[in-house]
Parts: C-alpha cells; sequence; structure tokens
C-alpha cells in the first residue's frame, strides 16, 4: 500500500496554513527598539482619548511608540485591528476588569499614572489603515479611548 503524496501535501499545507494564521499575525510583529527608524511620542489621557487620535505610518516601517499616562488612572495601549480590539475587550470582561485585557502577542502595554512604557512594531506593507491602538480598562474602549494607524509615506 502506497501513501498519496498529494494527500500528504495537502494535509501539510492545511496545516502551515492554520499555524501561520494563529501565529503570525497580517497586522505585524513585535520589533527590537533599536530597528525603529523613529519613536511617535503617545499621551493616554482620564479624559478616554489617545493624543493624537491617529498616527500615520509608512509600509513596512518600525515604530517605537512610547505612552505616557498622563493622567491618575490605570491606562493601556493596545496595537491591533478590530478583531484583536474585541479580543482584548472579551478578555478584559472575563477576567473582571483585572490584566486580562490583552495576550502574549507583544502588540500591548500597561501604563500606571504617571508613568511611561514603549512597544515597538513592525508594520505590514499593506493593510494599515486597518490598525488601531485602544485601551480595554473597564469602560475605555466603550468610552471612546482609542486611535488609528493611517497610510503615511
Ligand atoms: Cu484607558
Amino acid at each position: 500500500m502506497t501513501r498519496s503524496p498529494a494527500l500528504v501535501t495537502s494535509l501539510l499545507a492545511l496545516l502551515l496554513g492554520a499555524c501561520g494564521g494563529a501565529g503570525t499575525s497580517s497586522y505585524g510583529e513585535p520589533a527590537e527598539a533599536s530597528d525603529a527608524a523613529r519613536t511617535v511620542e503617545i499621551e493616554a489621557l482620564d479624559e478616554l482619548a489617545f493624543d493624537p487620535e491617529t498616527v500615520a505610518v509608512a509600509p513596512g516601517e518600525v515604530v517605537t511608540f512610547r505612552v505616557t499616562n498622563v493622567g491618575e488612572i490605570e491606562h493601556e495601549f493596545v496595537l491591533g485591528p478590530e478583531d484583536v480590539q474585541s479580543d482584548a475587550e472579551a478578555a478584559m470582561a472575563d477576567d473582571g476588569g483585572g490584566h486580562g485585557g490583552h495576550g502574549d502577542q507583544g502588540n500591548a502595554i500597561v501604563m500606571a499614572p504617571g508613568e511611561t512604557a514603549e512597544l515597538t512594531w513592525r508594520f505590514p506593507e499593506e493593510g494599515i489603515g486597518d490598525i488601531l491602538y485602544g485601551c480595554h480598562l473597564p469602560g475605555h474602549y466603550a468610552g471612546g479611548m482609542r486611535g488609528g494607524i493611517v497610510a503615511g509615506s
């Protein structure tokens, strides 16, 4: 009895495809701070907003976000498209408002009041306009604490 090479190949492709979908994100990946071309300063405000509300990024660019919590309550900065933001919001709700709001994808930082944290991200060549940043402390995202990455040059 011989195995069908075609079947094995297609199963392998299926497996690889599934892993690729879960492991590598289409919205980019964490990068070393030393690879960043520039640093973007962002302030997290108790008024449930980020300043600025949009950041222009070039396709494929590596950017360090230096986020300062200028408020008196905790905030976070989660980078990702709408589905990632939804997941973060759901995880935070499940966790009862604890620190379950983000995964270990290297796409999130939490800032205590007065604290500054950095996150370096390598953006994809395409789809930059779908990427958002949001805070998922209870009520913050729904209250408008979000911003958008826009495609720049
Ligand atoms: Cu917040």
